[in-house]
């Protein structure tokens, strides 16, 4: 049975992958290549074409910009299948964005640091693969700086995203308490994605006004970090952004070890990662909720909601033993009832939660692949193996899904699997649990 899910699985991210040397997350719905995306991908692929995994990430690599930023979405292709496309973020608007790759003017969870010790671990020959890091390692770190320098403005070791699409965690309820304080224009534009998905399952059209509303005052200052801090509406520091920088680090530190030589570079790398550290145990972390929160820098507070990026700082070295026990005992309490897969991406027992709409309930396999990889690096095996089994259980019963009802009993629909369909991350991840 196994092995007809890896047959599956591998056929998901062969036919999703472009001439161009990169691998479209979901065909019809997500036609170019995502930044955080193409790091699981990359992962996947490397269990059985390390010719492909290297390629993906070459692929978004040389779309970095000359300040170290790696976008988005880098939008290889001309389709108008997507909305908003390259026309309307305009990445040209910054002075050192890339001349080559058209792209959006923000950015996405930094995976590659972590993804390229994984390339590391898979790889039969390991002197290829310390060769093909060698060659990219610098751009990985040049990202890192990048957030360090322009994006860490009180300097405590903790990045800013600026628009709910750099969490990845898109219409979170989290964002809810921030689009209260937003009134943006009502846009008339023609939404692709509910052409693709039913709209049940996507943002509201008035959600996407706030969306598109901070981009345009991205524009505005040309996606200038500076101009962006003081100005963007939406300025948030994000457990998972932070945990998978910080989880990035460590493996930078550890491969630029294992390359030799680079002190100067490992000595800034661990006082970065040192003050990262105590920056999410000081500021993120809820004693009251026993889980990591986000905490918005324009209203100057914490935002007491528990999600599963709440518990992703597990995947790092960021909770001690006894912050770990807190988590995990949060999350059996409220996400991990007999009548649940593991993990939903909202709390359960919140009124916001919606078992069926994209970030705001269901499952999502990268998240579980994350917290399954910190609950066994932490010791929590029995935990683990129940994120596991429930991942791919999921997509056994309903396919390759973009996210999956969180409840056993579903009494809305027959099939659990809501989103894109033959989704990429889905497939990768999924070959790197069975294998
Ligand atoms: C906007 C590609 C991306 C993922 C995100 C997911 C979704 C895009 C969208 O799809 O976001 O970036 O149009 O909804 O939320 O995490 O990277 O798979």
């Amino acid at each position: 049975m196994s092995e007809e899910l890896l047959a599956k699985a591998k056929k998901v991210l062969n036919d999703n992958y472009q001439d161009g040397g990169f691998t479209i997350p979901s065909k019809g719905l997500y036609p170019f290549q995502w930044k955080w995306d193409s790091g699981f991908i990359a992962l996947g692929f490397a269990h059985y074409d390390v010719a492909k995994a290297k390629k993906e990430v070459e692929t978004i690599l040389n779309a970095q910009w000359g300040n170290g930023f790696i976008p988005h979405i880098v939008f290889h292709t001309e389709t108008d299948t997507y909305f908003p496309g390259k026309d309307f973020h305009e990445s040209s608007l910054h002075p050192k964005s890339s001349k080559e790759y058209p792209s959006t003017g923000m950015t996405q969870p930094p995976v590659f640091g972590f993804i390229l010790e994984h390339l590391y671990r898979i790889a039969e020959d390991k002197n290829d693969m310390l060769a093909f890091i060698e060659k990219h390692i610098d751009k990985v770190f040049n990202n890192h700086m990048y957030f360090y320098e322009n994006r860490d403005i009180h300097k405590e070791g903790l990045v800013y995203i600026y628009h709910n699409w750099e969490s990845g965690t898109d219409n979170s309820p989290i964002w809810d308490d921030i689009w209260k304080t937003m009134n943006p224009p009502e846009y008339t534009f023609e939404r692709r994605d509910t052409t693709h998905v039913d709209a049940a399952q996507r943002p509201t059209k008035r959600e996407y006004d706030h969306y598109l509303y901070i981009i345009d005052i991205a524009k505005k200052y040309n996606y200038d970090d500076k101009a962006i801090a003081e100005h963007s509406p939406f300025l948030v520091q994000d457990p998972l952004f932070n945990t998978m920088l910080i989880q990035s680090n460590a493996s930078l530190i550890r491969l630029y070890e294992l390359l030799g030589g680079n002190e100067d570079i490992t000595a800034l790398l661990r006082e970065k990662q040192a003050l990262s550290i105590s920056g999410m145990n000081t500021k993120l972390f809820n004693e009251d909720l026993g889980a990591y929160v986000h905490y918005d820098l324009r209203q100057g507070k914490q935002l007491p909601y528990i999600c599963s990026s709440s518990f992703t700082p597990l995947y790092s070295e960021v909770p001690d033993a006894i912050k770990a026990e807190r988590l995990v005992s949060t999350m059996l309490e409220r996400f991990g009832g007999e009548d649940k897969y593991l993990c939903a991406s909202f709390d359960p027992t919140h009124e916001r939660f919606n078992p069926r709409k994209y970030w705001r309930g269901p499952v999502w396999i990268n998240v579980n692949w994350m917290l399954y990889q910190g609950l066994k690096n932490h010791g929590y095996n029995e935990l683990a193996s129940r994120i596991k089994n429930d991942s791919i259980e999921l997509v056994k019963q309903n396919g390759f899904f973009e996210y999956f009802d969180a409840r056993k009993e579903n009494p809305d629909a027959e099939n659990s699997g809501y989103g894109g369909d033959n989704f990429s991350w889905t497939a990768a991840l999924l070959i790197d649990f069975l294998l």
